[in-house]
Formats: C-alpha cells, structure tokens, sequence
C-alpha cells in the first residue's frame, strides 16, 4: 500500500511547528506497522505555496523541510524498511519567482520559449475545461498561459531544450535515490491549442513526451516506478497508464464512495465491471492505483457526512480488490476535511498524533478546525482503544499485505444478492471470495465456506449472520 504523505503536515522533526524529512524519518516504523510499502510525496522541491505544486527551483528541497542531507537519511531509511518513495514532481508550470521564468520575462533565451506568451488576443477568450476559469494571466506586464491560475505559469513543451533540462532535472532526484515519480497534471503538457485558440488536451503528444521521458529514467534505473495523475474518464487513464505502468483510477473512487454512500451494492457492481474491466481478464499492461481520497478531494469521513461504518466499508471494498492501494495521510485515524476550490486547507489538516493536539513531532502549521483536540481523533487515543476507527483501518491493510497477490489478481465474478456483494478473486495459485453487506440489516452468510471477519461484526451462530455494512473474506487457498 502507498501513503500520501504531506510532509507539512505529518511529523515535526526541529520544532518549529512544520512537518519536515526528520520528522517524517522518525515515522517510518509507524508506517511500516501501518503496511505501508510505498510513499508518494508530496512535492518538496523549493516552492512558495504551501501545497508545493509551484516550483521556484527543480534542483532543491523547500529549506522548511530540511536538506539534501536529511533526504538521503529519509530515503536510507525508508529503503531499509522496504517502503519506496515516489516523488510527487510538477512538471506543467513553475513559479512565475522560478528564475526561468524571471528570465523568460527579460526575454533571454532559451527561458522566452519555455513559457506560452499570448500571440492573439481572441485566446484571452479560452477558458479552463472543467470550470470555465480563465486561463490567461498578465504577469510583469505581459500576457502568459497559466492553466492553474497566475501563480502557474504554464511550461511550454514545445521547446526541446526544455524536454532536456527536464530530463535533467528527472536525472537528479533518481540520482538521490528516489524509486521514481508521480507526475502531477500529465495531461496539461499539450493542453493548448494555437490554431484554434482554446484548451484542447493533446493526449497523444502528452503521451509522447512521457514515453520519452520514462524511457529516459528507465536507462538511469530500470526498475523505477512512474503514476501519472490523470483525473479524467477511464478510457482517458487507459491511454496515459500503459506508459507510465500505473495510472491512478479515478472513476473507481468515486464508485466506492457513491455506491457506499447511496448504499447502491448494482452501483459498485456495475461501476466496478465499468472501470476496473482490464482486472476482469489475464492480459492487462499496466496497473490502476486504486484510492479513495488525495490531497484533492475531501476526506472519506467528510464525504460519508460523518458515518465512520460507511467509511470503513468503503475501505474495505477498496482492499477486497486488485490494483495497488493508495491511503491519504491521516485516512487511518478518520481525520475530517472538505475541499474547497481556491481554498483547499481542511483537508491538509496536521496528523493528529496527540489527543491534546500537542507533542513530540506534533505539525502544528495551521489550526485544526475540522480535526480538534480531545475528540477521539488522534492516534494517542485510538491505538488505546479497542476495535477504533485506526485499528479497523489498520487490520484492513494488514490483511492486505499479508495478501500481496490481491495486487496483481484477476476478478472472475463479482455480484449483488440482495444487498450482499461477493468479489471473487483469483491469482498466483491463489484466491479468494469478499462478502460485503451493502444493507443496514443483519444477512446470512454460507457458513460452509468459513468465512474470516473483515470489518464490522458476523455472528457464529445456527447461521452466520454478517453485520450491516459488515465484511468478510472466504479464503479458498
Ligand atoms: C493536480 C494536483 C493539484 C495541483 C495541480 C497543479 C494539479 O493534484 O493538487 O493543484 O499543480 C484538474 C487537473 C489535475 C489537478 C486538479 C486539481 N490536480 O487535471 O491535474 O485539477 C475534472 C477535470 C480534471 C480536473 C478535475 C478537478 O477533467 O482535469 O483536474 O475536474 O476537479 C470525473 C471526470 C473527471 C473530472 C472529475 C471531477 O472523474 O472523469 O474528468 O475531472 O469527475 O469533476 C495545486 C493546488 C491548487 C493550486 C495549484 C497551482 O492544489 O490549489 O491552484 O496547485
């Protein structure tokens, strides 16, 4: 299982209130506990924001978070614990304070083409695809594309030095030690069209580019791992997941949430066969990182308006199917927080490590509002607690690791009987049957098959009766 860490938020290593690589360091044994194999990171390279996704320079750690020094100690670390780290890298647009685009602004080559100026004022027209923001900003007195607003200006891909320099740059976060990348935005690279004058997605160009810029860290380490983020439909994922080899699903997760949420067990039925079609046959090239929630969206509790059974049934459908499952830091203590365009804090509250909302390592960059102190939240208290939200949570995931071949498995039926939805799944001489009760009522199970508890509660009795929102897991062999 990956972990998205947001390393403002997760440990702090000097006291100063911000989470940082040595605090992150310190929590590593929790994390591999957790069944934590993989890290994705959000972005630490030198940035303004406090999200990191505008870059001022590609070669340096943001000095909040420490040093190249404290990365390679996090990195050895987290090797020795057989947990790999992806770095989360934005490649689409810097900081206008970057000095590229400082000296794009003066008019000094190459900088000037790494940027999109304005050549015709009918583009100031375009608007952005999914909200209709405008995606032209002026910027020292001139006009330059900016897709995520004016603190982003877009890179500019059709200049050819610049795929060089970002090979560079690609060449020296491996060099560090990274196991590879998530590449943020990677169908923006060629998301304008100045023909037409509009946003147009150039996914084959997009496509091209990455082909070229993976193969290029495949020379540098054969074995590193690439997810490209690519919020849009299934056939869309398809396309960009076959180069990178895993592609996050998004589609997936808003079946889970939705068909839990409604309490819909055709919805998740269908959706799945809809959306994770490649895993219902042997022949699939590329694997889906399969989620519930990331720094983007708000948090499951959030989502489930507070029903924390829901929740843990969303999660445990999230581990009774094949992919590679992402955890959003803090989703393991049921930490709450909407998202928010234009102002998306909540959901990037500090990991509540201490009931009292203070401690050794404690983030405490911002206020937690959503996430406050003395309500049962924080791992203090719940790894206290028998049966908490945490424990569930974690007893999913260590089930999950102890059933790695669930990644790569193949789903041979899934079906709805009444409420109750059984996955069966079979792979590497294995397999398997997971039973979900998508009702609110008690529902007989086959007690032959000796089904495992997975979460909620199941009732040995004359019958067996699996609790409502309840799941358990018939082991085959
Ligand atoms: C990434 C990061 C995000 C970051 C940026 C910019 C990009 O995760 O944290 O913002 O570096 C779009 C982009 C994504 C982007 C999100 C935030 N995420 O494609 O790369 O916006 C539709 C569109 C998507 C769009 C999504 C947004 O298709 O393109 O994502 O809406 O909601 C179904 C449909 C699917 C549709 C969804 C939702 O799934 O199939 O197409 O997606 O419904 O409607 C960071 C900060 C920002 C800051 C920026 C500079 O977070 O605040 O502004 O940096």
């Amino acid at each position: 299982m990956y972990y998205e860490l947001y390393l403002r938020s997760f440990a702090d290593g000097n006291g100063d209130g911000i989470g940082d690589l040595k605090g992150a360091t310190k929590k590593l044994d929790y994390l591999a506990e957790l069944g934590v194999d993989g890290i994705w990171l959000l972005p630490i390279t030198s940035s303004p924001a406090y999200h990191g996704y505008t870059v001022t320079d590609y070669y340096n750690i943001n000095p909040t978070y420490g040093d190249i020094k404290d990365l390679k100690t996090f990195l050895d670390e987290a090797h020795k614990r057989k947990i790999k780290i992806l770095l989360d890298i934005p490649l689409n647009h810097t900081s206008p304070n970057h000095i590229w685009f400082q000296r794009a602004l003066a008019g000094e080559k190459p900088y000037v083409d790494w940027y999109l100026w304005l050549r015709n004022e009918k583009w100031l027209n375009a608007r952005r695809p999914w909200d209709g923001q405008p995606v032209w900003s002026k910027l020292g007195g001139k006009w330059v594309y900016t897709l995520f607003g004016p603190g982003s200006p877009d890179l500019n891909y059709e200049s050819h030095s610049l795929w060089e320099e970002i090979k560079r740059v690609l060449a020296f976060w491996l060099a560090i030690g990274f196991d590879g990348f998530r590449f943020d935005a990677a169908k923006h690279i060629f998301d304008f069209s100045m023909e037409k004058g509009y946003c147009e997605y150039q996914h084959d160009r997009n496509i091209s580019f990455w082909k070229e810029m993976i193969d290029y860290c495949k020379k540098i380490n054969p074995h590193s791992i690439f997810i490209g983020e690519v919020w849009d439909s299934k056939e869309i994922v398809d396309m960009y997941s076959s180069v990178f080899g895993m592609g996050f699903n998004f589609s997936l997760s808003y079946v889970i949430k939705e068909s839990v949420s409604e309490l819909s067990p055709w919805r998740l039925v269908e959706g799945v066969k809809n959306t994770m079609s490649n895993y219902f046959d042997e022949n699939r090239n590329y694997d889906f990182g399969i989620f519930l929630t990331n720094h983007d969206m708000s948090r499951l509790v959030t989502y489930m308006n507070g029903n924390k059974e829901k929740a843990l049934l969303a999660l445990s459908t999230l581990v009774s199917l094949p992919g590679v499952p992402f955890l959003y830091y803090g989703e393991e203590l049921g930490m709450e927080g909407e998202y928010r365009e234009f102002y998306n804090e909540e959901q990037l509250e500090p990991f509540q490590w201490f009931e009292a909302g203070y401690g050794p390592l404690q983030a405490e960059w911002k206020a937690c509002g959503k996430n406050l102190p003395y309500k049962g939240i924080s791992l203090e208290y719940q790894q206290n607690v028998d049966n908490s939200y945490y424990q569930r949570v974690k007893k999913l995931f260590e089930f999950r690791k102890q059933n790695s071949w669930i990644e790569n498995a193949m789903i041979l039926e899934m079906q709805n009987s009444d409420g109750l939805v059984s996955i069966e799944l079979v792979g590497n001489g294995k397999s398997a049957m997971f039973i979900h009760n998508y009702t609110m009522g008690e529902k007989i199970v086959d007690k032959n098959k000796d089904p495992i508890l997975l979460n909620g509660y199941l009732k040995h009795g004359e019958e067996f009766l699996l609790g409502p929102l309840s799941s358990a897991v018939i082991i085959h062999k």
